[in-house]
Order: structure tokens, then sequence, then C-alpha cells
């Protein structure tokens, strides 16, 4: 699970990465500070209890005891990445900060291809909008209505078809020499050709080419198609590869007529919005890992920790982060991650086991991993997740909580703990 932070210059992207993967990374008031892309991981909740909540139980019910560090609220999981608490797991996501985008990026302009590469194998993308209107196209600061943030995100979509459309149109003449020796199959085949450096699967590429026919039935012949056929075809794609939902940053210092009108556009498509700000994550899991304040993301709240010594200035720091975060309802990354991954993405969860009576790995860890996977994906394919020679090994699986064989074509379900049988 993978998603792309994209954008403009100096909207925020490096801060909102640095919040919420809690590392440290260069930030500055002007444009090109990210130059090569920061990867990192963050975490966000699991919509439903950890499986340890049941093995507690089941525990509890066999007469064993439990074995609980009380720390936790009662989860009993080890997890190898992340952290459980009250049988809230949190699961990873990578997260991807680019270099700016400005207009022409994707002929080379400002750092032009290279960073449209660094989103190829992302699952989505969250572009971050100067939602205060302080920054023009480029990222100059400018004060208020420096751009208005309906224009850097049309800019932006226009962008990245332009770097998709690049893609396909590269050898163009083969598609259409392709189409009248193989047909219509020629097409589906070049173009998953084209796009599978970057992600592109045959699926993705039917479904776009699906789309598109239905979205304009009078479409003339492939060996006739001009440019701008392309390009709707490579906005289709996009949507379908990348679908990109919006983070309204610097909503702190933004009044809502600034942004009002991106808003309505993106609501109109049943697009998702958040108005969020970055700054003020980062600041509270600043102050959060200092001790200072106990903080959880996503909360509008915090409670400042009695034994810290804290001076006047950072009394009123933290008084201030209150005002703001009461007033936003929470800074907004925390809603935007989770609705992105579980909502628009339909993502699920399953606990991947080697022992299905314990429900642990080989080294006696109780469930390590709790991975996010698309809805509808095989046990096979969560196999295939978990390493490929697992994937080309597989024999069968086991549905831990029933015993119960499943073969590979078996649909999986939120929560799942399942067991692979493979060759080694
Ligand atoms: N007020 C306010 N300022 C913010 C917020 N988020 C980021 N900033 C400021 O915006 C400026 C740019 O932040 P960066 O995170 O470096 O922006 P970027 O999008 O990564 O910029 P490039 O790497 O140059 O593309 C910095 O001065 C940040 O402190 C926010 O939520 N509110
Ligand atoms: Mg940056």
């Amino acid at each position: 699970m993978r998603i792309g932070l994209v954008g403009k210059p100096n909207v925020g992207k490096s801060t909102t990465f640095a919040a919420l993967t809690e590392t440290t990374v260069e930030i500055a008031n002007y444009p090109f500070t990210t130059i090569e892309a920061n990867v990192g991981v963050t975490y966000i909740a699991a919509t439903s209890p950890c499986a340890c909540k049941e093995l507690s139980i089941k525990i509890a019910e066999s007469g064993r005891s439990v074995d609980s560090d009380g720390d936790r609220d009662g989860s009993i999981c080890q997890p190898r990445t992340g952290a459980c608490n009250g049988h809230e797991r949190l699961v990873p996501v990578t997260l991807v900060d680019v270099a700016g985008l400005v207009p022409g990026a994707h002929e080379g302009r400002g750092r032009g291809n290279q960073f449209l590469s660094d989103l190829a194998s992302c699952d989505a993308l969250i572009q971050v909008v100067d939602a205060s209107g302080g920054t023009d196209i480029e990222g100059n600061p400018t004060g208020p209505g420096g751009c208005s943030p309906s224009e850097e995100h049309d800019f932006l979509i226009e962008e990245l078809a332009a770097w998709i459309d690049g893609i396909i149109s590269n050898g163009w003449a083969k598609a259409v020499r392709r189409i009248q020796s193989e047909g219509e199959a020629g097409l589906t085949n070049f173009l998953h050709e084209q796009l599978t450096g970057i992600g592109g699967t045959h699926s993705d590429v039917a479904v776009a080419l699906d789309i598109f026919r239905r979205e304009n039935p009078d479409i003339p012949t492939i060996n006739i198609w001009g440019d701008e056929e392309k390009r709707t075809l490579s906005h289709i794609l996009r949507r379908h590869m990348f679908p990109l939902y919006i983070a309204a940053n610097k909503s702190d210092l933004a009044d809502e007529e600034t942004y009002s009108t991106l808003q309505t556009q993106v609501k109109s498509y049943g697009g998702l919005f958040v108005p969020c700000s970055g700054e003020t994550e980062l600041a509270l899991r600043r102050a959060s890992k200092v001790g200072a304040i106990f903080y959880v993301p996503g909360e509008s709240s915090f409670e400042v920790n009695p034994d810290a010594t804290l001076n006047d200035t950072q009394k009123r720091g933290l008084s201030e982060l209150q005002d703001r975060i009461s007033k936003m309802g929470g800074t907004g990354l925390n809603e935007l991650l989770r609705k992105v991954v579980f909502e628009r993405l339909e993502k699920i969860v399953a606990y991947p086991v080697q022992d299905e009576t314990h429900w642990t790995d080989g080294d006696g860890r109780v469930l390590p991993d709790a991975l996010l996977i698309s809805s509808g994906t095989t046990a096979k394919g969560l196999a295939y997740a978990v390493h490929t020679d697992l994937g080309d090994g597989f024999i069968r699986a086991s549905d831990a909580r029933s015993g119960r064989v499943i073969g590979s074509e078996h649909e999986l379900e939120d929560n799942d703990i399942i067991k692979i049988h493979a060759k080694t």
C-alpha cells in the first residue's frame, strides 16, 4: 500500500510527510526544497478490532492465562511493524513525498520526469494544495491570492495526464499496426506493455478502454486518433491507475472562501476533499514525542503532560495548537488517510500466520503482520503479498479461525487470519 504526495512546490508535502512518518526531512518556505523523493511509513488504525481480541477470549475460555503486558489495554499481539493498543491495530502505509510539480513538468520543467517516475508504483495520490492561496503556481510565496487552489488542481491533473500521454504516444504507430493485425486486443496489449513500467496492469487498461468507449461512443477508429483522443484516454487511465484525493493544506491560514471553488468542483464528481494542516500535525507529533503532551493522531484535543517543564513561550504555543485543532476538528490528516485507504480504495486487513492454532509466526510471535490488501484479494493473492516465493509455491490455505481449507481463488474478508501452505 503506497500513496504519493503530489502538488506544486511549497504547499507542505514534506511537512505532511514528516508529520505522518515522524521522520526529519527538509522543509522550507521556497520552491523545490525537496529534490530526491522521501519514502517512509505511516500507520493508520484498522477499522475492525485486532484479531488479538478474539485470541485473548479464546485463551481465557480455554482456562489458560492471557499473556498481556498490561500497558497495552488488553492487546496481546506482537506487531512486527506498527502497534496495537486496546485492540486498535495500526497498519503500515508507505508514503512517497516527491519534488514539487510545475506546469510543463512532463517536458522536463522544474524537476521534470524523474519526479513523475517516483510515483510509478503508487496505489493512489494525495494532492497537497495550498488552501490558503498564499503561493503562486510555481510555489513562490506571494501572500493571499497568489494562486487559487482550483488552478493548482487543474494544472496538476493536466500534467499527470500529459505524463501518461507521453508514455502511450511513444510508438503509437506500432499500436495502429497491432490493431490492424490483432484487432482490439492489439490496442489493449500495446497499452499494457507501455504502462507496465509505471504499474499499469492488463485489467487497468481494459477497464480504462471500456470507460473511454462508454463515455465517447462516437470515437473514430484508432488509426485516425489524434492528440485529443489520446489525451482523453490518458485522463481516464490516470483516474483509474492513480486516483487522486485532495488535502487542502494550510487550512489553519485559509478562509473557506479561498478554497470553496475547488471544494465544490471535487465534490461535484464525488471526489474527496479534506481541509488539513500538516504543520499543526507536525508540531503536535513532535510535542508528543518529547513528552510535553499526550496526543492521539486524529483527535481534536490533547492533554498537556502535568510533569513536563514548559516555559511561557511553549505554553503559549501549545495553547495556540489547541485552539487550531479544536476549531478544525483535528488536523484532518488522519481522517483523510483513513478515508482514502478504507472508503475509497476499499482496503481490508488480513493476518497471515504460520501456526494456525496459536496464530503465530515461526518464531512464536502472535499475529505479527496485519496486511492491507484490496477487497477481493484471493488466498493466493495474499500469498504473493507476503512473498513472491510463497505465491509461486502456493498449494492451499486454511482459515485459522475455523481450520477450514480454502483454495487459491477464495476471496478473503476483512480480518481473516490465514495460514498459507506452500512448497519451499
Ligand atoms: N501555516 C501553515 N504552513 C504550512 C503548513 N504546512 C506546511 N507549511 C509551510 O509551508 C512551507 C513549505 O513546506 P514544505 O513541506 O517544504 O513544502 P513542499 O510542498 O514539500 O515544498 P517543495 O519540496 O519545495 O515542493 C514551509 O514554510 C512550511 O512550514 C500548514 O499546514 N500551515
Ligand atoms: Mg518538499
